[in-house]
């Protein structure tokens, strides 16, 4: 199975991938949480990421799908992959959508977190107080909402165009609440 959680910054994708990789066994492969483990470690790829991320914007396309393209194989083995954070724009949908028609798959769910824009700023301020990521300044929230809107929004219409489950999902309130909403729109069975 291959999903995908979507949403602007801010809208608590890392925080439900988490919550549905343990209950339904999906792996979760994160490509911010990638990108900023290559930062950690100072590796090439880092570098060129570091800089382009802390400005609030998106890392080019190869680089992205290079890195999706050497690690799907091994996240899908199992009970199947959350993608969280990829695809990001109509460019990498469609590297994505190649890479698992290559191998008789395709998407089989978007889930789609909406939250209204000022409770994105809120949220991603507050996480700036407790973790002081690079990207979580005012200046480049900002830049990561006009990316979003510039960029990857188109991701939710090329999905729905293809006619794939696309679940829109109220994102507000509690993680637990946002969850059960989740668990209700998939309706995917528990391992
Ligand atoms: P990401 O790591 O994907 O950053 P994000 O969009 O902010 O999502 P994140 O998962 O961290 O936050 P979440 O919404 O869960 O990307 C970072 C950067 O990497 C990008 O800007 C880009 O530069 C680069 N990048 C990554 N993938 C790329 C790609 N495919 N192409 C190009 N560039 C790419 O949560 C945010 C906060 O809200 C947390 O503090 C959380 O605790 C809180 N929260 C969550 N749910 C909540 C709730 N219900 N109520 C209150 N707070 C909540």
């Amino acid at each position: 199975m291959v999903g995908i959680i979507f949403g602007p910054p801010g809208s608590g994708k890392g925080t439900q991938a988490a919550r549905i990789e343990s209950e339904f066994g999906l792996q979760h492969l994160s490509t911010g949480d990638i990108l900023r483990h290559e930062v950690a470690q100072g590796t090439p790829t880092g570098r060129e990421a570091g800089r382009i991320m802390a400005a609030g914007d998106l890392v080019p396309d190869e680089l992205i799908v290079d890195i999706v393209r050497g690690r799907l194989p091994e996240a899908e083995a199992g009970a199947g992959v959350l993608l969280d954070g990829f695809p990001r724009t109509e460019r990498q949908a469609q590297a994505l959508d190649a890479m698992l028609a290559g191998e008789g798959h395709q998407v089989d769910f978007v889930l789609a977190l909406e939250v209204p824009e000022a409770d994105l700023v809120e949220r991603l301020l507050h996480r700036a107080e407790l973790e002081g990521r690079a990207d979580d300044t005012r200046q480049a929230i900002e830049e990561r909402m006009h990316e979003y809107h510039k960029l990857t929004e188109a991701v939710f219409d090329h999905y729905q165009r293809s006619g794939m489950q696309v679940e829109r999902v109220d994102g507000t309130g509690t993680p637990d609440a946002v969850f059960e909403r989740i668990r209700l729109a998939v309706g995917i069975s528990s391992r």
